[in-house]
């Protein structure tokens, strides 16, 4: 059995997997007494039995038995459908065949029955038995997790909080696959320890330009991920510095062995990011032209050294081209040049090209009006489509800026027809509180995952889009590229690539929040969003209720103080629920994004962006505010979505509020579809929502009694700031609006 850390109670450390003991159930389900898994060299299998063993004796004060055969007493059986026959005998053909690689199945069944339906020499068994069985030793680790999950009472969020009767084995029949095949963390972690975006201390992975030698954290986070699904992580920042970039050396390949052999117990994949320029750097190359066959021999030769190393290294991370990334177009060549040739190192070994499309020029010209940094991903990569390789996949950030509370959904989603793409959510709330403040982004995901990109008609939408469940209902994803590249950029290849996109590279990626920190993520509350995404990652039909309810469940049921208050959960949760909305309230208003403070992006600062060369304007005169992107009159960036969303956006008369000045600029005076006046508008929202976060401060305070000191504490102290600081963008952003327009407060409420 690993080692884990001891952490105090209430330190957070345990995350949702704290498995407290349940009073009301004074002893162990007959059923979780003996766990039958058959002799295995599966590291995922041993460490699914291993968790099983742990979770139950915990929750119930007694450890369970394992067995490699079935006995005759009420047992727990996991295993795959092929090498476990008493597994495989519980379950049709055709069930069988519904279960994806990584899905599961759990099944209850009665002993008598188990005994009738095998003939074999069962009857003695008494009670219930549960079988957990997938394709795959991870399918089997999945279904593990979900066992515990629905023991600590949070099933899918549908179940009432742990009660004898829900501990009634046969009760339980369930399938459950994966919508996403790649549920992958990005981590922006640099070896000197520092976290880019990092907002819960150092490294995990690194300190001191060197690997952490704590594994014990390394294996718990690894739990954590696993067990809500995650199946590959990338561990090092994509600005890849100098140290890092010789990650892919002998300097370093043993630590990034030591490392992926822990996620590797727990299904996970490890990814590395490298630096484009690496033949330069490493190689004493002059040139990392894509087209070079002396760049394509030295990265063949360095795939090859770090597959020895790490046989089952998921691949590369790329950020190339942008934000003075080296790449590519520094040799007049197309990303598909730069990612391809990458590809053809990495496909003997299976490896993978995760290429970034966070590609834009970050030297804007304030007078060039139609320039706009949220065309960019679009218009750089939707020519390349069809031209990859079937080992490289897109990674495209969910909005076309860059994380803000509120922006549109990335045109790019349902343009690229004959390409695998992977969507990008910041787990890290860098524009949206960076931990300091409570929210929950798990309803902004839901948002994206929803939206309908009308990409081929009705029911296009981005969920469809990622888990390539679209593409492999098209006729579009099957033929072959033959349009020419429009562009004047050296020399691109014509030939199509004979890529079909199947549906196994697809799903979502997002950048971590954790660090070093005892609770993980430095505001508990921040959790969920770790917990959200995973779910998510793995069904995004989920709702952002559901997903809320579980977590809130699993981490405050059982902190020991209660049992008294059927309010908690529900009060958690609701403060979970709100919170987006109110961040965004007192925020940027309508869309417009970025008024943050230029380079930590934290707290006000209406114009720190106006005026840089980033190009991300807002445009506010004394008339009025917004960036015009209409096809019409504007940068066209409109005109990037399919029919009818294009029209949508295009006119204000149906372009949804809450994105207008993204769009549209717009007078002070012009109405928006609730009635309200823009600049009153931003008036209501701004003293509405630093109330809301003071009283998100109140409703935490009434729960003190029922929460665990430590945790009440930490969170306070959270919800303080913020309720502060949440006047600050109040004041800063009402003052600055009413002094530009000298419109005054409709309500007459104080503004300096
Ligand atoms: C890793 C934004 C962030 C950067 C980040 C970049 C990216 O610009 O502020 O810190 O760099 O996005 O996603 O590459």
């Amino acid at each position: 059995m690993s080692k884990r850390m001891d952490m105090p109670k209430g330190s957070g450390y345990d995350a949702w997997l704290h498995y407290h003991r349940d009073r009301l159930i004074e002893k162990m389900p007959a059923w979780c007494r003996v766990i039958v898994v058959h002799d295995t060299d599966d590291e995922v299998l041993q460490t699914a039995a291993s968790e099983l063993q742990q979770g139950l004796a915990s929750m119930f004060g007694q450890q369970p038995k394992m067995s490699t055969i079935p006995v005759h007493v009420p047992f727990v059986a996991l295993g795959t459908f092929q090498d476990h026959s008493c597994i495989a005998e519980r379950f049709s053909a055709e069930e069988q065949a519904e279960v994806s690689v990584e899905g599961y199945r759990i099944r209850g069944v009665e002993a008598k029955k188990l005994a009738d339906s095998t003939g074999q020499d069962h009857d003695d068994i008494k009670g219930q038995c549960v079988i957990i069985a997938g394709q795959t030793s991870k399918g089997v680790l999945y279904g593990v997790f979900h066992l515990l999950r629905y023991l600590q009472g949070g099933l899918d969020g549908k179940l009432k909080p742990t009660a004898k009767e829900s501990l009634h084995a046969p009760s339980l029949d369930l399938l459950s696959n994966p919508a996403n095949p790649i549920r992958m963390i990005n981590h922006w972690d640099n070896m000197d320890g520092s976290v880019e975006r990092g907002y819960a201390g150092a490294s995990i992975f690194y300190n001191n330009n060197a690997f952490t030698t704590n594994m014990e954290r390394l294996r718990d986070y690894a739990r954590l991920l696993a067990s809500v699904g995650i199946q590959a992580l990338s561990i090092n920042n994509v600005n890849v510095h100098q140290v890092e970039t010789e990650l892919i050396t002998d300097r370093f390949l043993p630590d990034v062995a030591k490392v992926a052999a822990i996620f590797r117990a727990y299904g996970i994949q490890i990814y590395l990011s490298i630096n484009y320029a690496s033949p330069i750097q490493l190689g004493g190359l002059t040139t990392a032209d894509p087209l070079d066959p002396d760049v394509a021999e030295w990265w063949k030769t360095k795939a090859q050294e770090v597959y020895a190393a790490v046989p089952d290294l998921g691949g590369f991370v790329v950020k190339a081209d942008s934000e003075n990334r080296p790449g590519p177009f520094s040799y007049g060549r197309h990303h598909a040049d730069g990612a391809n040739m990458l590809a053809d190192a990495l496909r003997p070994y299976g490896g993978r090209v995760i290429w970034r499309c966070f590609v834009y020029d970050c030297k804007q010209d304030w007078r060039d009006r139609k320039t706009d940094r949220a065309r960019a991903a679009f218009d750089h990569f939707k020519p390349l489509d069809g031209l990859f390789r079937d080992n490289v996949i897109l990674q495209i950030k969910n909005g076309p800026m860059d994380f803000q509370v509120r922006e549109p959904v990335s045109p790019l989603f349902g343009a690229l027809e004959a390409t695998q793409v992977l969507l990008e959510f910041q787990i890290a709330q860098e524009y949206t509180g960076q931990q300091k403040h409570l929210c929950y982004l798990v309803p902004q995901w839901k948002e994206v995952l929803d939206f309908d990109t009308y990409a081929q008609g009705k029911g296009s939408t981005i969920k469809r889009i990622v888990s390539g469940a679209l593409h492999s209902n098209s006729e579009s994803g099957s033929h072959h590229r033959k349009a020419t590249v429009h562009a004047g950029s050296g020399s691109f290849q014509e030939e199509p690539t004979n890529h079909v996109p199947k549906g196994t590279s697809f799903g979502i990626a997002a950048v971590s929040n954790i660090g070093a920190d005892t609770n993980w993520t430095r505001h508990l509350l921040a959790q969920s969003n770790l917990y959200g995404y995973g779910r998510l990652s793995w069904d995004p039909d989920l709702s952002a209720d559901e997903i809320a309810d579980e977590w809130v469940r699993l981490t405050f049921s059982n902190q020991g103080k209660d049992y008294g208050d059927p309010e908690l959960i529900p009060t958690i949760k609701q403060m979970l629920l709100d919170s987006w909305n109110i961040y965004e309230s007192y925020t940027a208003p309508l869309g417009v994004g970025w008024m943050v403070s230029p380079n930590h992006h934290y707290g006000p600062d209406v114009d720190g962006y106006e005026y840089s060369m980033w190009g991300t304007y807002h445009f506010a005169d004394c008339w009025g505010i917004g960036v015009d992107r209409t096809t019409a009159t504007g940068t066209g960036y409109a005109g990037q979505y399919f029919p009818p969303v294009a029209e949508i956006y295009e006119s204000t008369d149906t372009c949804p509020d809450e994105l207008l000045l993204f769009f549209h600029h717009v007078p002070y005076t012009h109405v928006l579809h609730s009635g309200q006046t823009v600049i009153q508008h931003i008036y209501d929202t701004h003293f509405e929502g630093a109330e809301r976060a003071a009283h998100l401060q109140a409703t935490w305070i009434s729960l003190r009694e029922h929460l665990n000191e430590l945790v009440y504490e930490q969170v306070l102290t959270r919800l303080e700031h913020q309720a502060e600081h949440a006047k600050e963008w109040r004041d800063r952003i009402n003052t600055y609006f009413y002094r530009k327009s000298g419109i005054p407060d409709e309500k007459n409420r104080p503004i300096y």
